[in-house]
Parts: structure tokens; sequence; C-alpha cells
């Protein structure tokens, strides 16, 4: 068994379908080991998303991930990150495959519902991050 970092970003827990996607990726085969709902400030949702400080859309970024509640979660599966990527569909909605995360619940690129991690290593990073070893129930 593997682990991953999902986040039900601001745009999903607003209108309401933070348990409809916790739900999704329970019956995909997810076992939730942490979960919390919390806020990030400027400075966390920064340090978060540091690989994209180059990028174009890094302030929008973060000024979306700051505007409203988060839901971070730790999932347990066989080969979790591929498998919860392939679960979330594409970064764009609109070229996400039919009956993905993405393409039933987010609304553009950039409100786009959901995080998943793309690595091992960003995973245990990123767990790390969300998680304190005591939350995580001693896993990873
Ligand atoms: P993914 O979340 O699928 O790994 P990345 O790593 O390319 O996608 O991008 C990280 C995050 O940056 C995305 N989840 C999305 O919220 C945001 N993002 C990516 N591309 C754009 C864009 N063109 N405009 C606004 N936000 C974007």
């Amino acid at each position: 068994m593997s682990h991953t970092l999902a986040i039900i970003k601001p745009d999903a827990v607003a209108s309401g379908h933070a348990g409809k996607i916790l739900a999704h990726l329970e019956d995909a085969g997810f076992t939730v080991r942490a979960l919390r709902m919390t806020r990030l400030d400027q400075t966390q949702a920064g340090a978060f998303y540091e690989v994209h400080r180059d990028r174009p859309f890094y302030g929008e970024l973060v000024e979306f991930m700051t505007s409203g509640p988060v839901v971070p979660m730790v999932l347990e599966a066989e080969n979790a990150v591929p498998k919860l990527r392939e679960v979330i569909g594409a970064t764009d909605p609109a070229e996400a495959a039919e009956g993905t995360v993405r393409k039933l619940y987010a609304e553009s690129k950039g409100r786009n519902a959901i995080h998943a991690s793309d690595s091992d290593e960003n995973a245990a990073q990123e767990i790390s991050f969300f998680f304190s070893r005591h939350e995580r129930l001693g896993v990873g």
C-alpha cells in the first residue's frame, strides 16, 4: 500500500461538493488515513506551490487557494499516486475524462476542485506539510 495527498479545493468546498468528492474517492478504492478542514494563509499556500513560483498563474493560484476552506487528506491504496491522478482527471476539466472528479466538479483549469500529488516523493513532502505523524495514525 502507498499514500498520496489530496486537497479538496476552495471552489468544491464552497459549492457543497466536498462530501460527494470524498465518497467518490472512497468508492474508487481509497482509504482515508487523515483528514481535516483548514484555511491556508498566503505564506502556507505560497510554500505549498513553491515549484510553480515562476509560472504565470502563481499569484492567481495562491489567491484562489487562500480564498476559502480546503480539505486536505491522506489517501491509501495500491499505487496511490498514479491511481489518484487517474481518478481526478486532467488539470483542465474540459480535457478531463468522463466520470473523473474534475469532469464532474471542476469549473476551470484554475478552479479545478481537487489537488493530487504528482510523485511519491512529492506525496511524502505534501503529507508532512499538512499532517503530523500523530495525525496520520502512524502511516507514512
Ligand atoms: P495538476 O494539479 O493537474 O497537477 P499542475 O501541476 O500543472 O496541475 O498545476 C498546478 C495547479 O495550478 C493546478 N491544480 C491548477 O489549479 C493551477 N493551474 C495550472 N494551470 C493553470 C492555468 N493555466 N491557469 C490557472 N491555474 C492553473
